[in-house]
């Protein structure tokens, strides 16, 4: 079999996403995601300009040998953009790989290690009254892990709260909007988010919650620490992780779980936090972390050190990543949990799948690949508009982690 060809499609049924569609010479095609949310282009850019040349007449079986020709072979290493285009051409080859032999790529990794794969959702109010109510909202739809994030008392916009719209979408059209930020507004805040949550909804219930990247390593270890009696499944991205020593602070405060590595893009990235067992969970998506191919060695490593896998699966990765997340979730030792942002109708009605929620758990269906398409004349309905995440200043102006 042949790679005779890859084309890059551009939509926005509500949001932005990159599609790589990769064709053979036997008819069979297989998708990857391509979606960096913001910089959407510059990927589009990456691979058709770069990488699709390349990809001519090899063949599609070869996913080790492509993925290493991709990265070590542009001499660059690493890095967001680079990676994201890697990750799309590995994921479409192993959708490839599945439809030619017939078996879905979980069968490919080393088949079923569980029958589910436990899933996460996002409850977000106005207050703690609003997140109360939205986490009781989505424990009655069957979810058995759900993220709680509130506004803040005197802040006007909070990561994590919708604004108008029903689900919350951080990614806006038009130039970036801003937020104001106060660290001891929120740490004050959010033991009483907690508290307000277990005393209404008991013990049984996996809550989760994301700093968004906000504190230093020593305000970190005071918010677990504080949180430790309402014990979380985890608190994630506590702190800005480009400096891996500074976990050891955390750690050395706090038994409360951490989970990190949503902005992560290879395994350099984490090989400290792991090796030293900073973290509980590794958050890096397939999308972002380079592929199937370099996130089945990333969960292995990853074994070692007692860490567990929490993939990104935020609204920005497309259905093609969230399937190929599925697969990988299931077939892994050390899977931890999965996040699950829901997409909206118009997204459902483009990328028809096989992926399914049932019962707090997600399957990924067994049709041979990824079991996720795309429908491109209804991609073509939606084109692409400029978008991007918002930027967070403190009170007094500073910029500040968004
Ligand atoms: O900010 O996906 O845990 N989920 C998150 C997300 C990220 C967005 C960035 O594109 O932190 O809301
Ligand atoms: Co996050």
């Amino acid at each position: 079999m042949k790679i005779l060809g890859a084309k890059v499609i551009v939509c926005s049924p509500g949001r932005n996403f990159v599609t790589l569609k990769i064709e053979t010479d036997e008819g069979i095609y297989g998708l990857g995601d391509a979606t960096l949310n913001g910089r959407e282009l510059a990927v589009v850019s990456y691979l058709e300009d770069h990488l699709v040349p390349c990809l001519i007449g090899r063949d599609p079986f070869q996913t080790e040998d492509i993925w290493h020709y991709f990265y070590r072979g542009a001499y660059w290493r690493r890095g967001p953009v680079t990676m994201t285009a890697i990750a799309a051409i590995d994921m479409a080859l192993w959708d490839i790989k599945g439809k030619a032999l017939g078996v879905p790529v979980y069968n490919l990794l080393g088949g079923k290690s569980r029958n589910s794969v436990l899933v996460y959702a996002h409850a977000t109010g106005r207050d703690i009254g609003e997140t109360v109510d939205e986490v009781e909202r989505y424990r009655q739809k069957g979810y058995l892990a759900i993220r709680a994030q509130s506004g803040i008392p005197g802040l006007a916009s909070t990561y994590g709260v919708p604004k108008d719209q029903k689900y919350y979408e951080p990614a806006e059209r038009g130039l970036p909007s801003e937020s104001l930020w106060s660290t001891e507004k929120y740490l004050r805040h959010v033991p009483k988010l907690f508290e307000a949550l277990r005393n209404t909804l008991g013990d049984d219930l996996h809550l989760l919650h994301d700093v968004h990247h906000r504190l230093t390593p020593i305000q970190a270890a005071r918010l677990g620490k504080e949180l430790e009696p309402f014990h979380l499944f985890w608190m994630e991205d506590p702190v800005a992780a480009e400096l891996q020593d500074g976990f050891r602070l955390i750690r050395q405060h706090t038994t409360t779980p951490l989970a990190v590595g949503e902005v992560f893009n290879s395994i350099w990235d984490a090989e400290q936090l792991m090796r030293e067992q900073l973290i509980d969970y590794l958050r890096m998506s397939i999308v972002h972390g380079g592929g199937i191919t370099a996130m089945k060695k990333a969960a292995d490593f990853a074994a070692l050190y007692h860490v567990q896998t929490g993939a990104h699966g935020a609204s920005d990765m497309s259905p093609v990543c969230m399937g190929a997340a599925l697969h990988l979730d299931l077939a892994i030792n050390n899977f931890g949990i999965q996040e699950h942002m829901l997409h909206n109708a118009q997204t459902e009605e483009t990328f028809p799948h096989a992926y399914f929620f049932r019962d707090g758990s997600m399957y990924p269906g067994d049709e041979p690949g990824l079991g996720v398409d795309i429908k491109e004349d209804v991609a073509a309905r939606f084109p692409y508009e400029r978008a991007y995440l918002p930027v967070n200043r403190k009170e007094d102006g500073t910029l500040f982690h968004w």
